[in-house]
Formats: structure tokens, sequence, C-alpha cells
């Protein structure tokens, strides 16, 4: 546990051997933001019951990832099923809370609620090659259409 390593270097460098009283307090803290951090900062997947309405393929490969532009409408219930054409990749949509890694041969099965309208960066979460960075795309979740109806 890097943290508690980390920890223990500060209670020696600020001169305290023993019962510094702000060093559990900062143990705590640190693996706290460790479990946020892994965890996509505390974000959850926004999930759905019953069957998706919306069923979308992506394919992920050296460099890309296919379609890299996506869109569903506010509400839609979501499901992604997400392939390897070649090596380990895994999506990652950091807004969604969406980190799944994807093998080759063995697609990945992910479902989201479509909840707040916006744009939301894709990317490869598994260090795949030289083109990795070159892995990005982005969902957009449409808002409702703006009202065009005049009412007299
Ligand atoms: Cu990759």
């Amino acid at each position: 546990m890097n943290g508690f390593r980390i920890s223990w270097r500060v209670e020696k460098g600020s001169g305290f051997h023993g019962k510094w009283p702000g060093v559990w307090w900062a143990k705590a803290a640190f693996a706290t933001a460790l479990m946020l951090t892994a965890s996509g900062c505390g974000r959850k997947t926004p999930t759905y019951s019953g069957p998706p309405d919306t069923v979308l393929s992506i394919l992920m490969k050296k460099w890309a990832i296919v379609p890299s532009h996506i869109e569903v409408p506010q509400g839609a219930k979501v499901e992604l099923i997400v392939s390897s054409a070649d090596v380990e990749h895994g999506l990652a949509v950091p807004g969604l809370g969406i980190r799944e890694p994807v093998q080759r041969g063995k697609p990945a099965v992910i479902r989201f609620l479509a909840q707040t309208p916006g744009v939301y960066p894709m990317r490869c979460s598994v260090l795949c090659g030289r083109g990795h960075d070159r892995m990005k795309g982005e969902i957009v979740i449409t808002g409702p259409p703006p009202a065009t109806a005049v009412h007299k």
C-alpha cells in the first residue's frame, strides 16, 4: 500500500517519532482518496432494470474506437456490446462511471441509463501500444429538442 508508506515518510520528516495525532487522519484521508480514484472519483454508472431499448456495438482496435461518436437520447436504456479486434483494450467513460476491460473474443456488455444530456469522452483504459492515446471518442446524450410549436 503506497499510501501508508507515504504517510510514514511524512511522519518521520515532521520530526515527531511515535504518536503524531495527525498521522491516522492522514492515512485515512489518503486511503479514501485512493479508493475514490480507483472507483472513478466515486461516480457510479447509472443503471436501469428490464431490457435495454438501445443496443450498440463498439469495436476497439489498434488504434481507434469505432464508431468514435455515439448519440443516445436522454432516458434511453443503453446496452453497449464492446469487442476487441486484436489485443486487450478497455472502455473507459469516466463521466458515466464506466471502466471495463475488453478481451479479444470476449465482448464486454455494459449497460447504463442515459441520464444527463452532454458529451462524455470515451478512451481506452488499457495501455495497448504506441497508438493507445489515439483511442478516443465520445458518447453524446442528447436532450429534448427545443420547443418549436407556436401557441397563439
Ligand atoms: Cu487500447
